[in-house]
């Protein structure tokens, strides 16, 4: 059996190679050109980062390491961190070896419970999270192991070794959020028995007899783990961690940039907007009145919770994921029936308004139907559940990142008078 740790001690030298001769032998070759317009707009199609633990395809969504997301959909998340730092699955018992390992590192110290058990009592789930984790920083071993004069060379093991106590944490800390925000704050337990997703649904204390709820929560924290680095959460970490910010402080930025409701509070709003439908029409609506109000909706501005997608021009394969979860595990549900009849109507109305360049819905579309109908009701959580996977692929990120010493990130901004005299107006 071979630890991760062993496996990517035996790959780095390789990847850093690999890095240093492209770099060498083609760094003057452009990649990519930036026009007035991406300039101003978010950077959209600008190649300007490396990321290799997945890449997004416009046409056919997530790749992870070469690997179409819906041929791993059936895998767990520890498998899909593996996968993500090393490109490759591990075997059965590399597998459990991780699995033991973040069981051992997952206790959370009582200071950062007490820490969110002093805010006010409505803090945002995402507040308390990013928080949490701020709160652990003070046992970074990156921090401690950079202040003792550790070698450059070292980073990645330092990165590697923080993410696993954070990665082995956040669902503990992330449920007792959900205990503290939502129940009477007494802490659940791990069960040993449990693996790392089946525990985050069990310390919730969510009631689940079918044991659906686990299988949703592995398959949801599968999904949502990396998604390439040029998105909100994950770029935010990028950036920070180039600046040697440790794990604790670099994921806690990703989790803030997470927090907005164009990103990843969108399952939030999503859900919200069911709700509001089947409120407003006293359950599922017919396709005409769900064209009306979808069209009240775009007519005051607002966008569309669950719809469209910066890079993607397809339907997520997340969100087919999760139909095909849905439909094994909720499909009668007014819910699941009401996010069906989006999924007919929607597009052609975002078509006719005419600009949204992808009328497809996301997989924000579905998560948190699926989770309210498994009994997580209280929506402003489910952007904490999407933390807890994101994790994973920025702790990937940032350790391959130690690992070929990428540098601190710093591109250039210019100025609107520069933009200008430059194109001459
Ligand atoms: N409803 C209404 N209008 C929409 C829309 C939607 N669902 N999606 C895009 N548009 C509008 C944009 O607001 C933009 O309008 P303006 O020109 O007036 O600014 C126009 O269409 C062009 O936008 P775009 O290029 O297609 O999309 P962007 O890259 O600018 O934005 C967003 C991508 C995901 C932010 C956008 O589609 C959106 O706001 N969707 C709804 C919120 C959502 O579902 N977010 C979750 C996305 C998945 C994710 O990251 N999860 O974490």
């Amino acid at each position: 059996m071979s630890s991760l740790k062993e496996v990517l001690t035996d790959k780095i030298p390789e990847y850093r190679e690999k890095t240093k001769d492209i770099l060498a032998r083609h760094g003057e070759t452009v990649i990519s050109e930036v026009t007035v317009a991406q300039a101003y707009g978010g950077m959209r199609g600008v190649k300007g980062q490396i990321c290799d633990t997945s890449t997004v395809n416009p046409d056919t969504g997530l790749i992870v390491r070469g690997r179409p997301l819906a041929t791993i959909t059936d895998r767990c998340p520890e498998e899909m961190f593996w996968l993500l730092v090393t490109g490759e699955l591990p075997e059965p018992d590399s597998l459990k070896g991780l699995q033991d390992e973040l069981a051992r590192r997952s206790e959370v110290p009582a200071a950062v419970f007490d820490a969110l058990r002093a805010l006010p009592k409505t803090t945002h789930p995402m507040a308390m999270q990013s928080i949490g984790l701020l709160a652990m920083q003070e046992g970074s071993k990156f921090r401690k192991q950079y202040d003792a004069g550790m070698r450059k060379t070292e980073y990645w093991e330092a990165c590697l070794d923080d993410s696993l106590d954070l990665l082995a944490r956040i669902p503990t800390l992330t449920a007792g959020v959900y205990r503290i925000r939502y129940e009477d704050g007494k802490l659940i337990p791990r069960d040993p028995s449990k693996d790392w997703s089946a525990n985050f649904a069990h310390m919730m204390g969510v009631a689940d007899p079918s044991g659906n709820l686990a299988n949703l929560m592995r398959l949801y924290l599968n999904l949502h783990a990396d998604h390439e680095s040029g998105n909100v959460s994950a770029n935010l970490c990028h950036v920070t961690g180039s600046a040697l910010s440790d794990p604790y402080y670099a994921v806690s930025a990703g989790l803030n940039g997470l927090a907005g409701p164009l990103h990843g509070l969108a399952n939030q709003e999503c859900l919200n907007f069911h709700l509001a439908i089947l409120e407003k029409f006293g359950g599922v609506p017919t396709a005409a009145q769900l064209q009306d109000f979808t069209w009240e909706n775009l007519n005051s501005g607002r966008v569309i919770p669950g719809f469209g997608h910066a890079v993607l021009r397809c339907i997520d394969p997340r969100y087919t994921a999760c139909h095909e979860f849905g439909l094994t595990a909720c499909a009668n549900e007014p819910l699941f029936k009401l996010a069906d009849l989006m999924l007919k109507v929607i597009p052609g109305v975002l078509t006719e308004h005419g600009k949204a360049k992808n009328v497809n819905p996301n997989v924000d579309a579905l998560s948190g139907v699926l989770m309210y109908s498994l009994g997580v009701t209280h929506s402003p959580f489910y952007t904490a559940i999407f933390g807890v996977s994101r994790a994973i692929g920025m702790c990937a990120q940032m350790i391959l990142n130690r690992a070929i010493g990428t540098p601190i990130t710093r591109p250039k901004s210019v100025t609107t008078e520069w933009v200008i005299k430059q194109v001459g107006a």
